[in-house]
């Protein structure tokens, strides 16, 4: 089972890397405003689950620079999600708020909702 997990794991890598969504373009200095909102934001994820290439797709399709933090590999990052989202589960976006709220979104669809609603224009 192991084994079968892990070949699909590998599978999911690379479909992703054989086919990347095309990145957005904008100008500049709209991009570089986005940055700064996205240094808010950390990803915790693992680099082969299938939820988690879901959202550093819709990451990459939207350009949206947001630190990744590997909660498999790393025990740091490991800690800090169960201890700050309650949960070893990924993804989870880490989202700090303007008033020093920290807020942790679990669910992969709920996450690609959550920046396609604050970043992407209809
Ligand atoms: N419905 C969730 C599923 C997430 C999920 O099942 N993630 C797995 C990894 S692929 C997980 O975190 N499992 C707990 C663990 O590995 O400890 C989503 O869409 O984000």
């Amino acid at each position: 089972m192991k084994i079968v997990r892990w070949l699909l794991g590998r599978l999911i890598l690379l479909l992703n890397f054989l086919t990347p969504p095309r990145r957005t373009r904008r100008p500049a200095e709209v991009q570089e405003k986005i940055d700064q909102q996205t240094q808010a934001l950390a990803l915790y994820q693992y680099p082969a689950c299938p939820f988690c290439v879901k959202v550093r797709r819709a990451l990459r399709r939207h350009s949206l620079n947001v630190e990744l933090r590997d909660a498999k590999r790393e025990p740091e990052h490991r800690e800090a999600l169960v201890a700050g989202g309650g949960r070893l589960k990924v993804p989870c976006l880490q989202i700090q708020e303007p008033n020093g709220e920290v807020r942790w979104l679990y669910e992969s669809g709920d996450i690609v909702r959550y920046l396609e609603g604050r970043f992407v224009q209809a």
